[in-house]
C-alpha cells in the first residue's frame, strides 16, 4: 500500500517513520510512504508563499488553491494507480475503526494536511477529497491526524502484525464493539493489589466468562454509546 502525504512540515513524520512498527512494514515492502512538501509547489518567489488572508476578513491564513491543486495533480501522477484523496480537517467525517478497515483495502491513499485555518474551499470543490477528522478537538494541523490514520490502517495490512499481536479481537474491530477487558502479568501480588483469582484458576471457560463480563461492565460505564449502535 502506498501513502502520499502532502504537508508543509514533512519532518514531523521523521521519527514516526523510523522509530515504530512502520519501519518494519516499510522494510518488508508492505507499505511505501512518500512525503511531499507543499512549499515545493509555491510560486518561485523569495519566500515561496503558500498561504494568504481570507476574503471577508477573519483570523488566520488559508492554504492557496493555486498552490495546492497543482501539487495534488502532480503527486497523483507519481504512481500508476490513482490515490484515494483524504483531506484532514476538523470539519471532516469522524475517523473510526470501520473507516480504517475500509482504507486498508485501498492500494493508495493521499493524505492532505492542512495548517493555519485550512484550505481555500475551492481546493475541496475541485479535488473532491474525502474530508476526515480524528475527533472533536482542534489540532494545529493535519499531520498528527495523518499519522493516526496511517497507524490505524497499516496495522490492519496482512503481514504487519505478528500472530502474537493479532488485531481480530481489538476493541472496535468488526467482530467486537466492546472495550477490552483488564489484563495482568507477574507478579501475582504487588503492594496488596492481587491478580483476580479466576485468571490463575486454569479454568478457561470461567476465564472467558469473566473477561466477557468485564468488557460489558467497562463498556457500560465508560462508553455506553457503543452498546446502542
Ligand atoms: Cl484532521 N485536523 C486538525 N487540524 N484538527 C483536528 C483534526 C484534523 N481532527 C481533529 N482535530
Amino acid at each position: 500500500m502506498r501513502f502520499d502525504i502532502v504537508t508543509l512540515f514533512p519532518a514531523i513524520f521523521d521519527g514516526y517513520l523510523t522509530q515504530s512498527l512502520l519501519e518494519k512494514a516499510i522494510q518488508k515492502q508492505i507499505v511505501q510512504i512518500h512525503r511531499h512538501d507543499l512549499r515545493d509547489w509555491a510560486a518561485d518567489t523569495p519566500h515561496r508563499k503558500v498561504d494568504d488572508r481570507p476574503f471577508g476578513g477573519g483570523p488566520g491564513m488559508l492554504l492557496q488553491v493555486d498552490v495546492t491543486v497543482p501539487c495534488v495533480e502532480d503527486v497523483q501522477r507519481m504512481a500508476d494507480k490513482p490515490a484515494r484523496k483524504i483531506l484532514l480537517t476538523p470539519q471532516g467525517k469522524r475517523f473510526d475503526q470501520r473507516m480504517a478497515e475500509d482504507f486498508a483495502t485501498d492500494e493508495r491513499l493521499m493524505l492532505l494536511c492542512g495548517r493555519y485555518e485550512g484550505f481555500d474551499q475551492r481546493v475541496i470543490d475541485i479535488l473532491e477529497p474525502e474530508e476526515v477528522s480524528i475527533g472533536d478537538f482542534v489540532l494545529n494541523g493535519g499531520e498528527v491526524a495523518a499519522m493516526t490514520i496511517i497507524d490505524g490502517v497499516v496495522r490492519l495490512l496482512p503481514g504487519v502484525l505478528g500472530d502474537e499481536n493479532s488485531n481480530i479481537d481489538d476493541s472496535f474491530s468488526r467482530g467486537n464493539r466492546l472495550l477490552e477487558f483488564p489484563q495482568y502479568t507477574r507478579p501475582r501480588d504487588y503492594r496488596g493489589h492481587h491478580v483476580p483469582e479466576v485468571l490463575l484458576s486454569g479454568n478457561h471457560e470461567a476465564i472467558a466468562k469473566w473477561r466477557s463480563e468485564q468488557s460489558q461492565i467497562r463498556t457500560q460505564q465508560r462508553r455506553s454509546d457503543l452498546l446502542s449502535d
